[in-house]
């Protein structure tokens, strides 16, 4: 026993968050009713969900893009499953946007009628777990570790909230004929954020002037969006989640290839080759490292 059943609460083989999860939302998921325009954007933990969310707000709100509107984007593109605002799905206004963590079984059902999008946004699994880390040893709602060793042995055996990364994208991808799905990866947003942009609404089908378009990736890169109070999660992290310390954040870094500064040899290698074995095969590349800076 390392505590792991004080954080983590199992439903149907998939690891939530015990203190933040509402079990009855868990047991009504199968039937959330789905709209045609729904949009989902759904990720494993620390690949860039709220960075979609920040995205597809823009390109949805108008007083977002005009900062005409003072809303917080954990407001206008909740949670499906941790409903930490309580709010009322069923009573919001079309369009919604929505995110999740869910793996691709427990998805609504509605979601098969591939009607309703989603956005899913993958990134290099080892600076996911090191985003993983320090963020778990941040928010208290989540089981902290002693040093990355510890939690990287929590995360290879999915002893974490969205348990396994490489059943949770596996079978997303596996399972994308059954959904209207668009896979976007962090790194190619990070190396071409107007592209990605323009990708995003294509597949969303919004049209935007070159003007909005620009307000959209002006207002979604990491220094903006780590200064905007409206889209940084600061409030909802501190006051909602709950911190350990007060110096740390949802945007921490941003960046690709941080993984290269705390892994040591032996846990790059051992990674790797767990990584071989689980993702033999798989058609999606991943990023390791840009020159970004
Ligand atoms: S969570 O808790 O699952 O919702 O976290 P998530 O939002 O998926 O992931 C947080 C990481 O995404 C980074 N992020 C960004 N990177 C680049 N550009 C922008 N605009 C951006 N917004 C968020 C954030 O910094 C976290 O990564 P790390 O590596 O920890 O910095």
């Amino acid at each position: 026993m390392d505590g792991t059943d004080k954080y983590l609460l199992s439903f149907k083989d998939y690891y939530f968050i015990r203190s933040l999860i509402d079990i009855d939302a868990l047991e009504n998921l199968e039937d959330f009713e789905i709209r045609d325009d729904d949009v989902f954007i759904i990720t494993f933990p620390k690949s860039g969900t709220i960075w979609a969310q920040q995205i597809l707000c823009l390109i949805y709100f108008e007083g977002h893009r005009n900062k005409t509107e003072n809303v917080e984007t954990a407001l206008r593109v909740p949670f499906m499953e941790y409903n930490l605002h309580k709010l009322d799905f069923s009573k919001r206004p079309s369009p919604r946007i929505l995110s999740s963590h869910i793996p691709y079984y427990l998805a609504p059902k509605g979601l098969k009628d591939k009607k309703a999008k989603i956005v899913y946004i993958y990134r290099n699994p080892k600076d996911v777990l090191i985003s993983y880390y320090h963020f778990s040893n941040l928010a208290v709602a989540f089981q902290p570790s002693e040093n990355l060793e510890q939690f990287m042995e929590r995360f290879l055996d999915g002893k974490v909230m969205g348990s396994h990364w490489f059943d949770h994208i596996r079978g997303w991808y596996e399972h994308k004929h059954d959904f209207n799905i668009l896979f976007m990866k962090y790194e190619d947003m990070k190396k071409d954020l107007r592209s990605s942009v323009l990708k995003l609404c294509s597949f969303l089908e919004k049209e935007l002037s070159e003007k909005d378009l620009d307000a959209v990736v002006r207002q979604s890169t990491f220094q903006n969006m780590k200064s905007d109070p409206l889209a940084n999660y600061d409030y909802f992290l501190k006051d909602l989640v709950g911190t350990r310390t007060n110096d740390g954040c949802f945007l921490r870094k941003g960046t690709v290839g941080d993984w290269k500064h705390h892994l040591t040899v032996e846990q790059n290698e051992r990674f790797d080759r767990i990584f071989q074995r689980n993702m033999k095969d798989f058609p999606l590349e991943f990023t390791w490292d840009i020159n970004e800076e």
